[in-house]
């Protein structure tokens, strides 16, 4: 590996964790849990630490970005951190131009929607990723043996704000410039894939142990539709870390129908450690689309957790329970954490998760 001797990984620190473990194929005596947006509104503390600076100020400054990640790690005692930052940040720093505005998300100066467009796009500055070296730096310092989960946007889902130039509900203008030039949008997806590749190395150098691929709109696709236009570009990001040897999660929401594409990005083998599955297929069934060559990971309903305890608590078991069909386990949600949660209540099922033991032997 190409690991430096001092990466918590390459060094032993968390190579015996229930995260890696688990990511590796084993099945740990607990099992593992943490949460996709662990860190943001959730959080009072995080509330408070972000008046007056913008998000993409936040995520710039080492200091409050590490802070930021540390915040849930305390406060639950989940298996992993996962850096504070967003998937646009990359894009940022190669110079196009988008806030992410309260409320809303990402939004874009002007939409990137013609070859011409395409073709003004800068490329990523590694010396412009010092603050997140900086910053991963910082947090697994603080972390010790508990590891930390980098993460980038697959070329899709960056593709989709690109060329909507804000959240939108079935990208309609992205899959348009997909089927009416598809030379453009492929360069437009390999650019993507190389600045958020850049970015996920940046953090795995800097001593993430395992590393994520956000495509949360993939469920907009067509299976065909992904296995052309999408899962090679996907293939070329998650490459930038490939001989790295940390373990790597592949993640989409609505992604039922190309789960098991997911997990061998188009090719004859699984490529992938993880598979990220979300709330609507349980995961036995998950299990039986991508086989037990893959850890799962997920997928408790974010929905559940502002419902009454004993509702929670029994789906959690039954996420458990069908979580037994993989070969490992682990937990999350099916995606993100929403914002009016109550932070007691994820606190209680990190809690619960622990008493499950390996998973295998709850019932
Ligand atoms: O002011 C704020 O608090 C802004 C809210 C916020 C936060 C806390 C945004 C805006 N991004 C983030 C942090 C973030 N984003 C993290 C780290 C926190 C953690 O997980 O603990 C991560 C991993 C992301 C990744 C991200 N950003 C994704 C992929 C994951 C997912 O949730 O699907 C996506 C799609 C984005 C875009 C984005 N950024 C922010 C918002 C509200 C959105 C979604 C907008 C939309 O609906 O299209």
């Amino acid at each position: 590996t190409a690991l430096p001797g001092t990466h918590p990984l390459a060094a032993g620190l968390t190579s015996g964790s229930p995260l890696v473990r688990a990511l590796r194929g084993d099945r740990p005596e607990t099992l593992p849990v943490w949460f996709m947006r662990q860190a943001g509104r959730s959080l009072p503390e995080y509330r408070e630490l972000r008046v007056g600076t913008a998000m993409l100020d936040a995520c710039l400054d080492p200091a409050l970005a590490s802070e930021i990640t540390l915040q849930p790690v305390r406060r639950h005692g989940v298996d992993a951190g996962i850096f504070f930052s967003d998937i646009v940040v990359p894009i940022k720093l190669a110079g196009v131009d988008v806030e992410i505005v309260p409320g809303r998300g990402p939004v874009l100066g002007s939409p990137i929607r013609s070859a011409a467009d395409v073709d003004a796009l800068g490329q990523l500055d590694p010396s412009a990723l010092a603050p997140i070296t900086e910053a991963v730096r910082r947090t697994v310092a603080e972390l010790g043996s508990t590891p930390l989960i980098g993460f980038a946007g697959a070329p899709f889902t960056l593709a989709a704000y690109l060329v909507e130039g804000g959240p939108s509900k079935d990208h309609i203008r992205a899959r348009t410039l997909m089927h009416a030039d598809p030379e453009t949008w492929s360069r437009l997806l390999a650019w993507a894939a190389d600045v958020s590749g850049a970015f996920l190395r940046a953090q795995v150098l800097a001593g993430a142990s395992a590393a994520q691929l956000f495509d949360s709109w993939v469920g907009s696709l067509s299976r065909a539709d992904y296995l052309e236009h999408v899962a090679p570009h996907s293939d070329r990001a998650l490459s930038h870390v490939a001989d790295l040897g940390v373990p790597r999660i592949h993640f989409g929401v609505g992604s039922g129908e190309v789960l098991h594409d997911m997990t061998t990005l188009g090719g004859e083998r699984v490529v992938v450690d993880g598979v990220g599955v979300d709330w609507r297929i349980p995961l036995d069934e998950a299990v039986r689309r991508v086989g037990t060559g893959v850890t799962v990971q997920g997928n408790i309903d974010p929905a559940m957790l502002s419902a009454p305890w004993q509702v929670l608590e029994d789906h959690v078991r039954d996420v458990v329970r069908c979580g037994g069909a993989a070969r490992a386990h682990v937990v999350n949600l099916g995606h993100g954490v929403p914002p009016e949660t109550d932070p007691a209540v994820i606190t209680r099922v990190v809690e619960l998760v622990h008493s499950l033991g390996s998973g295998r032997d709850a019932g």
